[in-house]
């Protein structure tokens, strides 16, 4: 970080001042897309009206994203650009706890710039990234997110993908996957079709995902499914929005 990039402790908004430079630095670093910039933008807006905090709606479903993952054969967390920048820790850890397999997977695919993400979160953690290689395509898809490698998102059963795009969800569930999607927008496509939506900044979502899972690690199968299983996607949908939409961020 430069020194004119400096945020001090004081100022009101340093969290999403510091947020907002690591996705410059990640642009700088050849992690992000200029477009991540613009994409982050709409989440700090959406973050803002949810009074930058987690709901219980949000937090339900990150407990049934825990169960959901320790329960999986083949668990995939999907990475971009964004969450290369602003969780790169955090995705490692969370990979680690669940013994997931990470994949990088880029809309807005160069192979230099899969190859800089797989580097980086290799720095932060000791699971399988994939992404340099894809060797099969998500059928029905015309865009480069359709790239994928047979032994990652193609096989998998379970998949965490942070700001989707709504049709490769889409493409993913025809598939059978389980989608557990992280978007502050309870509206986006992509939200919409998650079997297990966290309306939640990623930043917040991944460490408490990870968390539910450590105090998961030692629950049977059958508790977890009820963990799951009870999980309602179209009330957590319900509750981020009414919460964006009324303002009244301290009851929802
Ligand atoms: O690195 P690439 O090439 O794969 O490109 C990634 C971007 C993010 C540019 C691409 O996926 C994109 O264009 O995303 P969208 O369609 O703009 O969607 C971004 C969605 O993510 C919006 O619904 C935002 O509200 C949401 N969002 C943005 N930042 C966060 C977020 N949700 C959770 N946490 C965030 N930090």
């Amino acid at each position: 970080m430069a020194d004119s990039d400096h945020v001090p402790d004081s100022h009101p908004r340093a969290a999403s001042l510091r947020a907002r430079q690591r996705l410059v630095n990640g642009v700088r670093a050849g992690l992000t897309s200029q477009h991540g910039l613009i994409a982050h933008g709409r989440g700090e807006a959406f973050d803002y009206l949810l009074g930058e905090r987690t709901l219980p709606s949000a937090e339900e479903a990150a407990t049934a994203a825990a169960g959901a993952l320790l329960m999986a054969d083949h668990p995939v967390l999907s990475v971009n650009g964004n969450v290369a920048a602003l969780a790169p820790e955090a995705t490692m850890q969370l990979a680690e706890t669940v013994d997931a397999v990470v994949e990088v997977n880029l809309f807005h695919r160069e192979q230099s710039r899969v190859a800089a993400i797989a580097d980086h979160l290799r720095e932060h953690g000791e699971q399988v990234v994939l992404g340099t290689g894809p060797d099969a395509r998500l059928p029905g898809l015309e865009h480069d997110r359709a790239l994928v490698h047979s032994d990652g998102i193609y096989a998998a059963d379970v998949v965490v993908v942070p700001l989707e795009d709504g049709d490769r969800a889409a493409a993913l569930g025809e598939r059978g996957i389980t989608r557990i999607v992280i978007d502050l927008n309870p509206l986006s496509r992509s939200a919409q079709e998650a079997e297990i939506p966290i309306c939640d900044n990623l930043t917040r979502a991944l460490p408490q995902i990870n968390d539910a899972a450590v105090n998961f690690l030692e629950t049977d199968a059958a508790d977890l499914q009820h963990v799951v299983s009870s999980f309602d996607p179209d009330a957590a949908r319900t509750a981020a929005e009414q919460a964006i939409r009324s303002g009244n961020l301290q009851s929802s």
